[in-house]
């Protein structure tokens, strides 16, 4: 075996801090450790003085933050004897199940909603083997569903109702902590089945407990064990912020929605698996919920590619969308940190990209007249 330190994976790296034995066999991809990227442009134009970073969780293996959450779960589906596992999903779920089924040598089961997932999600879900399943009907029918015939057949849900999967998930907040140094004053994000947002308070308060053994307010999410006591690795702990696409906002209107709505397909979810903690998150946090239009949505996405270099899906796009409204009311103060979460890479959804660009292309004859004079047109001033 070569000596090097090849990273491999976020269960390895943390591994004292997850729920895993030194027998366990660890399904992993080399998911995590995913940049967390400063940006450079994009703040001068709320006129405002703030940092904000972006972690850039597109760049997981399959593309998108669900990877931490599906090596945990899909490890210990295996370690338990599981030969398959189901999901419902909007799409990033089910090509990461996908994949991590592959890996491990079993049968990844996903629902999906007909006509409502990007195109790069379907084709990872597809040829990846996954056993495809299309309903007529949305992502909260799909996961009504998964968990009837959970009851009738010899199948792990993998949704993050499975509790593995917030664990797995909550090492995106260590990263963070260990990247900066410190926890961010605010931490943005989108909210879908708000499983994401509960994951981050979990690993932000485990990394808080004080190092003199002091026991935070946190310690209820330790499974009452308070594993954590001692070991904490910062004293402070983000205000979370969760933003909804305004068709589906269920956060918003303080109850379900049945027919959700938004070019962000990723969050087209009206029923959320975690609403009660979800609340319990914005309440300890001190943190709140808002939304944005779908117009918001798009137009934070072609900020991102267009003046950082950062390309990431609708859905993950909200984060910055929602935090520059809320640094240029005040309501995020001057002086803040702010980390965004770009939970998927932009390249899930190629025809939403295209179709944001009409008009972005020239076509010329194949001469050098043609091309230079598309050229210099172009830098005309
Ligand atoms: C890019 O794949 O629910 O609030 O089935 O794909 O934890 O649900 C996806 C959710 C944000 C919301 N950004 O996270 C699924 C699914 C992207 C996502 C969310 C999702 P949660």
């Amino acid at each position: 075996m070569p000596t090097g330190s090849r990273y491999t994976g976020l269960i390895e790296h943390y591994r004292d801090r997850l729920p895993v034995s030194d027998s366990t066999r660890i399904i992993s991809l080399g998911e995590g450790n995913t940049p967390l990227i400063r940006l450079e442009n994009i703040p001068h134009e709320t006129g405002r003085e703030v940092e904000i970073y972006v972690k850039y969780e597109g760049l997981n293996p399959t593309g998108s933050f669900k990877d931490r959450g599906m090596s945990m779960a899909v490890t210990r589906a295996v370690e338990e004897g599981s030969r398959a596992v189901l999901c419902a999903s909007t799409g990033n779920t089910s090509a990461s199940a996908a994949a991590y089924a592959a890996r491990a040598g079993i049968t990844a089961f996903v629902i999906i909603p007909e006509g409502k997932i990007a195109l790069g999600k379907l084709a990872q879900a597809m040829i990846h083997g996954a056993v495809v399943i299309q309903i007529r009907g949305n992502f909260d029918d799909g996961m009504r569903l998964v968990k009837e015939v959970a009851d009738h057949a010899p199948v792990t849900i993998v949704n993050s109702i499975n509790p593995y999967r917030l664990q797995g998930q909550k090492t995106a907040a260590f990263e963070i902590v260990d990247a900066l140094g410190r926890a961010p004053d605010y931490h943005c994000l989108p909210v879908g089945n708000a499983g994401n947002i509960t994951a981050h308070w979990i690993g932000y308060c485990e990394y808080s407990h004080q190092g003199d053994g002091r026991v935070t307010a946190a310690c209820k999410y330790c499974a009452g064990e308070c594993r954590y006591a001692g070991r904490g690795v910062t004293g402070t702990r983000p205000v979370m912020v969760g933003y909804q696409a305004s068709g589906s906002a269920p956060f918003l209107r303080g109850e379900m929605v049945d027919h959700p709505e938004t070019v962000a397909t990723a969050i087209r979810i009206g029923h959320p698996q975690s609403w009660d903690s979800a609340w319990k998150v914005k309440e300890e946090s001190g943190g709140w919920f808002d939304e944005c239009s779908d117009a918001e949505i798009l137009a934070a996405q072609k900020l991102l590619t267009s003046r950082e270099g950062i390309f990431c899906e609708p859905a993950s796009a909200i984060s910055v969308a929602g935090a520059l409204r809320d640094i240029r009311s005040g309501r995020i103060p001057e002086g803040s940190c702010v980390v965004c979460t770009l939970t998927g890479h932009g390249l899930k959804d190629p025809d939403t990209a295209i179709r944001q660009c009409e008009g972005g292309m020239l076509t010329v004859d194949a001469t050098l007249d043609a091309v230079k004079r598309a050229i210099l047109d172009s830098m005309a001033p």
